[in-house]
């Protein structure tokens, strides 16, 4: 198979935290593709595939979907771009997630962009958000806080212990979040 050497950064935080918002900002200035593994998901559920069904039910109870078929997703939308930087959004999301796209694509992240947010205000945002996501209603957003409390917040740590965690705060209005993320992509002379 011929291997693509590709740049890759995934951006975490809880649900809600703005990685899809500030994804859209980074693809504008620093040219990256922009791969959300939850968009992925749901477009993978409305094209009718076997999983479907199986997907739509995990999305719905906040649980993490079968690494396999995540990183399927993203492999396939990593090949089928000609781009070699890509911001992966939402994934990994719990260690054994982290552990298999390593192994599978032997790709790590350059680095892991963090968007620190309270539970509050993520759950402001969510319900707010009206845009017909079936997980954004006040029982399933419980469900993904826990999820991410337990299984995502140790990827990070994981992260973090190597160095490669760049923490922004999240809860700040989009503009200075903005300049925080800008400041991680920014090289600076040494
Ligand atoms: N907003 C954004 N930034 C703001 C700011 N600074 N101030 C005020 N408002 C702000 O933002 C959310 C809302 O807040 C928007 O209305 C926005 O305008 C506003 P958004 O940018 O969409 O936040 P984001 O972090 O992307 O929130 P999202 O809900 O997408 O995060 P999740 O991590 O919950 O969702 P995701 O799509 O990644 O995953 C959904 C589900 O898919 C998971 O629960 C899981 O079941 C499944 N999944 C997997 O199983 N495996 C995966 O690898 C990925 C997903
Ligand atoms: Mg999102």
């Amino acid at each position: 198979l011929t291997e693509k050497k590709v740049k890759v950064v995934f951006v975490l935080g809880g649900p809600g935290s703005g990685k899809g918002t500030q994804c859209a900002n980074i693809v504008e200035h620093f040219g990256y593709t922009h791969l959300s593994a939850g968009d992925l998901l749901r477009a993978e559920i409305k094209s009718g595939s076997e999983n479907g069904t199986m997907i739509q039910n995990m999305i719905k109870e906040g649980k993490i979907v079968p690494s396999e078929v995540t990183i399927k997703l993203l492999q396939r939308a990593m090949q089928e771009n000609s781009n070699d930087k890509f911001l992966i959004d939402g994934f990994p999301r719990n260690e054994e997630n982290r552990a298999a796209f390593e192994s599978v694509t032997g790709i790590g992240p350059e680095f892991v962009l963090f968007f620190d947010c309270s539970e509050e205000e993520m759950e402001r945002r969510l319900l707010s958000r009206n845009q017909g996501r079936e997980d954004d209603n006040i029982d399933t957003i419980r469900k993904r806080f826990k999820v991410f409390l337990e299984s995502s917040l140790p990827v990070i740590e994981y992260y973090s212990l190597n160095g490669k965690v760049r923490k922004i705060d999240a809860a700040k209005p989009v503009g200075e979040v903005f300049e925080a993320v800008k400041a991680v992509f920014t090289p600076t002379e040494s």
